[in-house]
């Protein structure tokens, strides 16, 4: 597969000189995307799951088309995807709901310091208002989440474990199969937060066996607002909605209603429609560039990275070992948001900040860190402008110092 031609896909690469490097927060959309949505908007506008006219069905044929899509990529039924707007959401969805119904005073739940805030966040509310207690995995001396360091946190309290696939902060791939599997032995269950898996590697939801598994569709092209909570459906059948009102009933009374089954009673009002046809796309999208090719791709270019960002004096890299495309880094003596300006002005679109995972730059020692995030539109070509710019921000800042 040419790479060069794969840019074309994309607008940015055909009129601007930049050098994207924050996949991790967001990827680039390809025409592909911005085709079905404008297909959805230009063509059909209308509402959904209301209309008892063709517009309206065709609309609706769409957005249960793109349910469909999302089952097969992550090898579940139809019903056990929920979307919501974005991974955050869908993890807040749970804690609220299962978190809420299920955890009481003295239980725990196994979380890690290697967590995004929306992973983390959601069950210290469901702690506080329940009075359980949140468990940390140890990390080791990488920062990793390892499976011989949760089995030693592991007890008969633990309620739920909620915990990333990949982190967005340092790249690595946690055990979670394993993990899984030793939780339900003792029937514990298991939220993973795959925002930075999804768009990277195929993740099959039936072969990892776990309950709940969030992500977002700007991450891995899609447009932005929608994401996807997927849940084993006995559970999501047992669980209470959150939001009420149009749409996920069944009957309305005065004092009482029932609800539609899982999913529906878990989209209240009018759904995010052209958003879900637009992961439709990005999703095929991706099945067409392939999953074996990005992986490939990442890895030659992780390699490439980290290999070039060695052979640089005065910069630290936290993560030499990751295992993805998420590269963390510092310049020594120059703070990641004065580097990060002096890299745009080169043109280069890197993080610098906490992103969001501040209990891990505790751990780290840092207030926050630069990171380079690759996705399969990335050239070697990039990494060297990037390295360029490193070069220009220790040298620019090296005069004041
Ligand atoms: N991480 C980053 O720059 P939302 O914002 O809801 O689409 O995704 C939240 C989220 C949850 N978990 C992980 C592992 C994530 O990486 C993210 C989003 C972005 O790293 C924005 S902070």
């Amino acid at each position: 597969m040419d790479v060069q031609k794969i840019r074309q896909d994309f607008y940015l690469f055909k009129n601007d000189n930049i050098v994207y490097l924050d996949n991790a927060a967001s990827t680039l959309k390809p025409k592909a995307v911005i085709d079905a949505l404008n297909y959805y908007y230009e063509r059909l506008g209308v509402n959904v799951h209301r209309g008892v006219y063709k517009l309206s069905y065709e609309a609706t044929d769409m957005y249960e088309q793109a349910r469909a899509k999302v089952a097969e990529l992550l090898n579940c039924q139809f019903e056990e995807v929920v979307f919501t707007r974005g991974t955050s959401s869908a993890l807040n969805l749970v804690a609220s709901s299962y978190g809420m119904a299920n955890i009481e005073a003295g239980d725990e739940i196994i979380t890690s310091e290697l967590e995004h805030h929306s992973s983390l966040l959601p069950w210290q509310q469901v702690a506080k208002v329940k009075n359980a207690k949140l468990v940390f995995v140890p990390l080791d001396e990488d920062l990793r989440i390892t499976v011989e360091n949760f089995k030693k946190v592991l007890t008969d309290k633990t309620k739920v474990v909620a915990l990333n696939y990949i982190s967005n902060a340092m790249g690595y791939i946690t055990p979670i199969k394993e993990i899984i599997k030793i939780a339900h032995e003792k029937k514990i269950v298991v939220v993973v937060d795959a925002a930075q898996a999804v768009p990277h590697m195929p993740v099959d939801v039936k072969e990892l066996d776990c309950d709940f598994l969030a992500f977002s569709g700007h991450k891995m092209c899609g447009p932005t607002g929608i994401g996807v909570l997927y849940g084993k459906y006995n559970l999501l059948q047992k669980m209470e909605p959150i939001e009420f009102g149009g749409d996920m009933i069944d009957y309305v009374g005065l004092n009482e209603s029932t609800y539609k089954d899982a999913p529906y009673k878990f989209e209240t009002g009018t759904p995010i429609i052209a958003s879900a046809i637009g992961l439709k796309a990005a999703i095929e999208y991706l099945q067409r560039i392939g999953f074996n090719f990005i992986i490939e791709k990442e890895t030659e270019l992780r390699k490439y990275l980290v290999e070039k960002m060695q052979e640089l004096d005065g910069v630290t890299i936290f993560n030499p070992h990751t295992d993805t495309g998420i590269v963390a880094f510092n310049i020594d003596g120059v703070h990641p948001h004065d580097a990060a300006s002096v890299f745009d002005e080169e043109n280069v679109a890197i993080r610098a900040g906490h992103h969001c995972a501040q209990p891990l730059m505790h751990c780290l020692k840092q207030v926050a860190t630069i990171r380079a995030s690759l996705y399969f539109y990335n050239t070697k070509k990039d990494i060297d402008r990037l390295i360029i710019a490193i070069k220009k921000a220790k040298g620019f800042f090296d005069n004041f110092i």
